[in-house]
């Protein structure tokens, strides 16, 4: 108990006496999590973007399971959009538009629409039905995606 506590104090010590540090750090931190993140997500999303194409079989456990996955993984992106870390001090390093902060409701909007979509896709892909259910799931989905990157992604 008095080791957390000890812990505890000395971390708010540490970030009182170097503020600046902590902040770089943080933000270039931030922004390799978010890409490991939007990569794990990619990771999962090609498989079914194959299968809803008839690329690959359809599998509807490793569907699911993908599914699932985007789902988790949506929830885990928010928290490392810090402020500090957009296209103007990290350009070069990052895409994410200073849009993001100066429209931060409208942006954690579009991350909930994300949650949502693909909590239904989640829902759809139970059914087993590719065409009729996970399809327009899986598209509905992919303009989540989309209309955020349009918005506050930067164009490469
Ligand atoms: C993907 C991927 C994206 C989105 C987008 C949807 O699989 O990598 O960036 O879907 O293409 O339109």
């Amino acid at each position: 108990m008095c080791k957390i506590l000890n812990l505890g104090l000395l971390a708010v010590l540490t970030a009182v006496a170097f503020p600046a540090v902590a902040d770089a750090r943080d933000a270039e931190d931030a922004i390799e999590y978010r890409q490991s993140v939007y990569k794990a997500i990619k990771w999962h999303m090609d498989p079914m973007a194959a299968m809803v194409k008839g690329d690959i079989e359809y599998d509807a456990i490793s569907l699911t399971r993908h599914a699932q996955n985007v789902h988790a993984l949506s929830g885990m992106l928010l928290e490392g959009f810090v402020p500090g870390s957009d296209m103007g001090a990290h350009a070069g390093t990052t895409g994410a538009r200073s849009e993001i902060w100066e429209r931060w409701g409208e942006f954690e909007e579009k991350m909930s629409t994300l949650n949502e979509q693909s909590q239904a896709l989640v829902i759809a892909s139970t059914s087993g039905d590719l065409r009729g259910n996970i399809r327009p799931a899986f598209a509905e989905l992919g303009q989540a995606c989309k209309s955020c990157h349009d918005e506050f992604r930067e164009r490469r």
